[in-house]
């Protein structure tokens, strides 16, 4: 019987659309390699989509080490070496039959982990961790469920993140941190924000209801200046309003500016830096969580709108952490910027959001202390793993 931690994965990633299925992967792949020292491969079937969030990987390269982690491609009819200990199936996208062919044929039988969407829906408690034997090969199987609530695998948090948010937010709170913004836009070509300016990050999908948002803000009373990653959201502002390359926009009291798509490093920065952020998809979602500001998350659409479902078990438990009052504009705002049907009209929800910023502050430094009780994701997944092998 061996107790000893797994140090060998695998971890396979298809690339759905946009970034994150590869964002949870990479960043879970990194973490697994620096903070609990395991060989880590990460199988992708896109190295441009992994490239956009790290420039240093080489998209023509067929095996490379890129920060601690080896990446290859992932392909159907490829061969395979001989598998890991712990084999990730991030979002059940699958596993190569070839590879599933080699994990049987090993003596001693790889983990296969199923990691799952993150969803604070209450069900999630029930399947977390559970056992579902491969039909075809018998091969032990589990589903790993991230989450918000106990009872979950908890969401991904390098061991550094936040001590490097604080030092960030104190020397911001000092006034130091003011030459760091400066610096930042001005890298990127910008002036420095007024000081008066309510600053925005706006990552959503195009569908998003933006142009309400922007004639609330043109109207409003505080300058706001918003930056947009160049993307399919930059993409359609530009071409609906006729924008051409412009960089910088003067719309009322909005200022648009449009920036490059930063690299995952970088991306916390913009979010810590940022009064609010509108974030989507999963991992920038849990990142904004992160960084403590007030934050809109545009969820990801899924068929006969089980996502609205998925968004309002998160509102339920998020609210926890917020005075009635809040929780209600909160709630307003997200639906409204979801297109959810009967959800009231951006334009009074969008003023109300602006105007408990700092009650959502407070309540976000309660809801980073009930993420906390619930440990990472990646310490959680290599715990469990360990257990399991010690089981064996
Ligand atoms: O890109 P997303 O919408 O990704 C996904 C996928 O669509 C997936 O299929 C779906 O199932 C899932 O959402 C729920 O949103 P997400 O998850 O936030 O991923 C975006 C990644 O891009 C995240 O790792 C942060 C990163 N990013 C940067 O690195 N630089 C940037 O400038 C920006 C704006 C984001």
């Amino acid at each position: 019987m061996s107790t000893a931690p797994p140090r060998r994965w695998d971890i396979f990633c298809r690339v759905i659309d946009n970034y994150g299925d590869i964002g949870v992967s990479w960043r879970l792949a990194r973490q697994l390699a620096h903070e609990h020292g395991a060989a880590v491969r990460l199988w992708v079937d896109q190295l441009p989509v992994l490239r956009a969030l790290c420039p240093e990987v080489d998209v023509n390269a067929a095996v490379q080490s890129v920060q601690g982690v080896r990446v290859l491609p992932y392909a159907e009819g490829a061969d395979y070496p001989p598998p890991a200990d712990v084999v990730i199936d991030a979002f059940g996208g699958g596993l190569p039959p070839a590879y599933i062919a080699q994990m049987a044929a090993s003596a001693v039988k790889p983990l296969w982990i199923v990691l799952e969407y993150l969803s604070a829906e209450s069900w999630v408690r029930e399947h977390h961790g559970l056992p579902s034997p491969h039909p075809q090969t018998g091969l032990p199987r589990y589903f790993y469920f991230p989450g918000v609530a106990p009872g979950s695998g908890g969401v991904l948090r390098e061991a550094d993140l936040l001590a490097r948010r604080d030092a960030f937010c104190a020397t911001e709170d000092a006034g130091a941190g003011v030459n760091d913004l400066r610096a930042w836009w001005s890298a990127r070509g910008f002036d420095d924000v007024p000081a008066d300016a309510i600053t925005l990050s706006l990552f959503a999908y195009p569908h998003a209801p933006w142009r309400e948002l922007f004639s609330a803000c043109e109207q409003g009373a505080s300058p706001v200046v918003a930056a947009i990653p160049e993307g399919p959201l930059a993409a359609a502002i530009r071409e609906a309003c006729r924008l051409g390359q412009s960089r910088r926009v003067q719309t009322g009291n909005l200022e648009l500016r449009f920036v490059p798509f930063v690299p995952q490093l970088d991306y916390d920065t913009l979010l810590w830096a940022s009064d609010i952020n509108f974030v989507r998809g999963e991992d920038s979602f849990v990142r904004a969580q992160w960084a403590g500001q007030p934050f809109v998350w545009h969820i990801y659409s899924q068929a006969e709108a089980a996502h609205e479902v998925k968004l309002r078990a998160f509102l339920d438990v998020f609210g926890e952490v917020l005075p009635a009052d809040s929780a209600r504009v909160v709630r307003n705002l997200w639906l409204a910027w979801n297109g959810v049907a009967a959800a009231p009209p951006l334009a009074s929800a969008w003023p109300e959001f602006l105007a408990c910023r700092q009650a959502q502050r407070q309540g976000l430094r309660l809801w980073r202390e009930k993420l906390l009780e619930l440990g990472d994701l990646a310490g959680n997944l290599q715990h469990f793993c360990s257990g399991l092998v010690a089981k064996k």
